[in-house]
């Protein structure tokens, strides 16, 4: 054995005072491009293209390139927007499935080159990657996979022309932070005017290792989402929250149902975080129509804690509108959520806390670890103890009501389960009784009632192996009022429900904004004729007015006979609640119902079930009126994004309607509808 020197040997011996030895890591475990990705917690999606100008979810792929004409278009405007929101990077829909392409491409004539917009020499994809390089904004890439209008689709050929268009966006648009290969793949399409139904196998057909490579060549830190080799996962809803057990891994080829993403797998064999997508409006593109339905502040926050706070990060939509800009509503309210979250986040109540613990493994892994701010320093326990407790006594008791814990998972995610305790009065009591949490991972956010504590401790009562807590802090958010729900039951009363227990509400039904003064609401009202009814919820405590809710009703209840399904329990297709779904019988999949007035009659809502992870959804319609047909078409994306399907046309006169179901989600043979109604003209 080589003898070592005298300096080297004081340095071993030093090296080996310092510091324990750290854990083993437990696999997997991310990358550091991956851990720099968690880091990023938040960001923004666009959504903008010719749906937009078509007022579609998901064209056809036969939408004229010229109806794309943006009068203001300004991607300055769209990245001080994100910027303000507390957003760190934004990914543009270079290409949605309709295959139209916001850059001047190659690869195909349907784009950006072949429409109004600056006389043919536009491309969106330079405009927002120069404004987000100007700003220092991290800027992000979305190629649609499907292709509604490639004549080639579905041959190899398109699976060529598909990594042409990915190596366009690679080479010429400066550094990417993350890549999205969307998993839908529809199967119809205009194709060319072939106008059929195309299907592909998605794990073969696009050759994704090899666009993996092609990627991360030129981008090393990207992060690629979906297709069959991502770094990071779809969280398995468009609804922006992950499940409360989150596992950062996962075994892909073990997922049974898409659903299963919310949740990870505890025994995942790839390092694969999830990514919680949500628009701020119902639908990804903007419509008009929805210019009254932006997520609310109490909303956004509420995602905030079930996505960042549940160990995934959260992906946040703006469908910019037609001027091309992000709607004022939109960016007010994104920018309003972050400084709520700032101002619930905003003095961490632990910073000069004395932190002990049950044990650690020796030096350098201290309890103290947990709230020096250093997030490369770590509490940890010794190997064989899967188990312990971290214990932060405030100076004096103090006033908490939300708690923040992050492992170190360049370790790997370990911990199983854990409960939280306040020490009152000199009694440990459980912040949430009866209740154990299950993981932590990068972060993890809890939410309690406001409660004194003059120490705080946390149990972790389950791990993988040595516990690894890098930070904890504690806070005391203020409280933040929900905006009341307004709804209108099958007997024609107003139902206005409030979110928050002492909040009062006022309200108005001539069309203007209530006020304290208003008409505080006791118990149901009745209106049966259309109207406006707007809503304030108030909360004299905090002396705080939360945003108003406004509902247009349109003819009641009362005004419709049903004629078919002739079965009392149709009646849930028009009781006004969301939450009664009603499941045609089997045979016919069509609705047809009575006006009590003729009407005329331009448009129909359609609520699909709204049960989580329901079915039944219609995907293709045909809506009559008085035996005429008006309108048909697709839902599009109703089956990860269910939310209501509001179809305009033309007014017409009549007096009966009828929505027959053409196809049904996962070809079932029975449609649900929790909600159908008219839209009539004033
Ligand atoms: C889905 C698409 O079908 C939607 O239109 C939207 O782009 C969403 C983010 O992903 O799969």
């Amino acid at each position: 054995m080589r003898k070592l020197g005298l300096p080297a040997m004081a340095l071993t011996l030093f090296t080996a005072c310092q510091h324990a030895p750290a854990p083993e890591p437990i696999l997997p475990v991310p990358t550091p491009e991956q851990i720099e990705w968690h880091k990023m917690e938040t960001y923004a999606f666009v959504h903008f293209g010719l749906n937009t100008f078509n007022d579609l979810e998901w064209g056809y792929g036969n939408t004229p390139a010229e109806t794309f004409n943006p009068t203001d278009l300004d991607c300055d405007q769209w990245v001080r927007v994100i910027k303000q929101a507390g957003l760190k990077g934004v990914i543009l829909t270079a290409k949605h499935h309709d295959g139209f392409c916001l850059w001047p491409t190659k690869t195909t004539d349907y784009n950006i080159s072949k429409s109004p917009y600056k006389n043919g020499q536009g491309d969106m994809v330079k405009e927002l990657s120069d404004a987000c390089a100007r700003q220092g904004l991290k800027f992000g890439l979305y190629l649609s996979p499907w292709d509604r209008n490639n004549a080639a689709y579905g041959t190899p050929e398109y699976t060529k022309i598909f990594h042409a268009q990915m190596d366009e966006l690679i080479s010429n648009y400066g550094p990417l932070f993350e890549y999205w290969f969307d998993g839908a793949n529809g199967g119809n399409g205009w194709y060319g005017g072939a106008n059929e139904t195309r299907s592909i196998d998605p794990k073969t057909y696009y050759k994704y290792e090899e666009a993996r490579e092609m990627i991360k060549a030129k981008h090393p830190g990207a992060m690629i989402f979906g297709g069959t080799v991502p770094d990071i996962r779809w969280i398995g809803n468009e609804s922006g929250w992950a499940g409360e057990t989150n596992w950062a891994t996962i075994t892909e080829s073990e997922v049974k149902h898409y659903t299963e993403h919310q949740w990870g797998h505890e025994n995942g064999k790839f390092w694969n975080g999830g990514e919680c997508d949500v628009s701020i409006r119902p639908g990804w593109f903007y419509h008009s129509r929805e210019d009254h339905q932006v997520r609310s502040v109490a909303n956004l926050t509420d995602l905030y804690y079930r996505s960042v706070g549940h160990n995934a990060n959260f992906l946040l939509n703006f469908p910019v509108a037609l001027n091309g800009q992000i709607h004022p509503v939109d960016s007010a309210r994104a920018v309003e959520w972050h400084h709520t979250i700032a101002a619930e986040l905003k003095d961490n109540l632990l910073a000069k806390a004395k932190a002990t613990a049950s044990e650690d493994r020796g030096r350098g892994y201290a309890a103290s670890n947990v709230t020096d701010g250093n997030w490369d320093t770590y509490w940890a326990t010794t190997d064989n103890s899967n188990t312990g407790s971290l214990t932060l006594e405030f100076k004096k008791p103090t006033a908490v009501n939300r708690l923040m814990i992050q492992e170190y998972i360049p370790l790997g995610q370990r911990v199983k389960a854990f409960n939280v305790e306040v020490l009152q009065n000199n009694e440990w009591k459980p912040v949430n009784p009866g209740e154990e949490t299950t993981t932590v991972g990068y972060k993890r956010l809890l939410r309690f009632e406001t409660t004194e504590a003059s120490a705080i401790r946390i149990n972790f009562t389950d791990s993988k192996g040595a516990l690894c807590i890098n930070n904890v802090e504690a806070y005391l958010a203020p409280a933040l009022l929900s905006e009341p729900s307004i709804y209108r039951n099958a007997k024609n009363e107003v139902v206005i429900k409030a979110g928050d227990k002492n909040a009062k509400l006022y309200y108005t039904t001539d069309g203007s904004e209530p006020t304290t003064s208003s008409a505080l609401y006791e118990a149901p009202f009745i209106l049966n004729t259309k109207g406006t009814v707007k809503a304030i919820a108030h909360d004299a405590t905090f002396n705080k007015s939360s945003v108003a809710s406004a509902i247009r009703f349109d003819i009641p209840s009362t005004d419709y006979t049903i004629l078919f399904p002739k079965e009392e329990k149709a009646a849930m297709l028009i009781d006004g609640s969301v939450g009664h779904c009603y499941w045609l019988p089997k045979g016919k999949q069509e609705v047809t119902l009575q006006l009590a007035n003729e009407e005329s009659v331009c448009g129909f809502n359609y609520i699909p079930n709204q049960a989580r992870d329901g079915g039944g959804h219609i995907t293709n319609y045909r809506f009559y009126v008085d035996g005429k047909l008006v309108a048909q078409g697709e839902f599009s994306n109703i089956k990860h994004n269910p939310v209501e399907q509001q179809i305009r046309f033309a007014p017409v006169k009549g007096k009966q309607v009828r929505l027959e179901a053409v196809s049904i989600m996962n070809d079932a043979k029975q449609a649900a509808i929790a909600e159908l109604n008219v839209v009539t003209a004033d």
